[in-house]
């Protein structure tokens, strides 16, 4: 299918999502969250991990498109509100991980997409903020949610009130970014992460995805409750039985997803 406001790339097991805007800093309107939903659910079953990255040398993604929400009404804005929350809850329910790998600007709704990955790595030029009470408005895509779920409360509130940008290091510092790369690494080592990742139980991969996921926003009780029949269900998979079988003949496993 072609695209214009994004590319995506599959090599091998590795699908790359390029959110490809440059002149726009890469900023998302409604097309390019149909496009991005479109490409994500076009993803099939050969597609073990997916990287979330920014088109051009400058930006992640520099926010929602500001040109064209500047004049919707309430009904208007809380419609596209809509189409970035469920392009989120979208790459959060991928049964494959997703990393974003964030090469330069991630601005309100960027960072908002970001941290709807699973795993997040910048590059040394990128830089993150939550810029929206500059513009009168709030984070939009979720990001007040997913922010204080990955800073914490206080320090989510710091950022959004201020609007203030930080810079990769800073990042790394307050938990929103696992590993800060120089910027000719950050994809190299993305795929690299991805590749350890397709070495493993694909059946096991979609389940602790799933079970962190729900197990997070849930009391510890429910929590483990979900942990352990996923990992029960884990037991009547072939992929179980050759991971076993595997470790105990000294041999590498060869896992079918099934
Ligand atoms: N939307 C639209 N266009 C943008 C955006 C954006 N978010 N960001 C940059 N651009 C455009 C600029 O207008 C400019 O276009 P042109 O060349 O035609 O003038 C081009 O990209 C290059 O940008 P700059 O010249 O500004 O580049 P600088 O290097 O000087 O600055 C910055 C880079 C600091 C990233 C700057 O562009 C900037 O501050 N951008 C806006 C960042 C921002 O405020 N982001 C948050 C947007 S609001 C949001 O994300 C809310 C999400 C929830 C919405 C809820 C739904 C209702």
């Amino acid at each position: 299918m072609a695209y214009d406001n994004i590319k995506l790339e599959q090599d091998g097991g590795i699908a790359v999502l390029t959110v490809d805007r440059p002149k726009s800093l890469n900023a998302l309107n409604r097309k390019t969250f149909r496009e991005i939903d479109a490409a994500v659910r076009s993803l099939d079953a050969s597609a073990r991990a997916l990287i979330v990255t920014g088109g051009g040398e400058k930006a992640f993604v520099a926010g929602a498109d500001i040109a064209e929400m500047a004049a919707y009404s309430p009904a208007e804005a809380r419609e596209f509100s809509g189409a970035g929350h469920d392009t989120c809850a979208l790459l959060e329910s991928l049964q494959i991980p997703t990393i974003a790998a964030v090469n330069g600007f991630a601005l309100g709704g960027g960072c908002e997409l970001a941290m709807a990955c699973d795993l997040v790595y910048a590059s040394e030029k990128a830089k993150f903020g939550m810029p929206e009470v500059g513009l009168a408005v709030i984070p939009g895509f979720g990001g007040t949610q997913r922010l204080i779920r990955r800073v914490g409360l206080a320090r989510a509130k710091e950022l959004v009130f201020t609007g203030d940008t930080v810079d990769a290091a800073r990042a790394l510092h307050l938990g929103l970014v696992l590993e800060v790369l120089a910027a000719d690494q950050l994809l190299l080592h993305c795929r690299a992460v991805a590749g350890k990742i397709l070495k493993k139980g694909p059946l096991a991969i979609a389940q602790a995805k799933r079970v962190m996921g729900m197990g997070a926003d849930v009391d510890l009780r429910t929590a483990g409750e979900l942990e352990r029949q996923a990992f029960a269900s884990l037991f009547g998979s072939e992929d179980q039985r050759e991971g076993m079988k595997a470790f105990l003949e000294k041999r590498p496993a060869a896992f079918k997803g099934a």
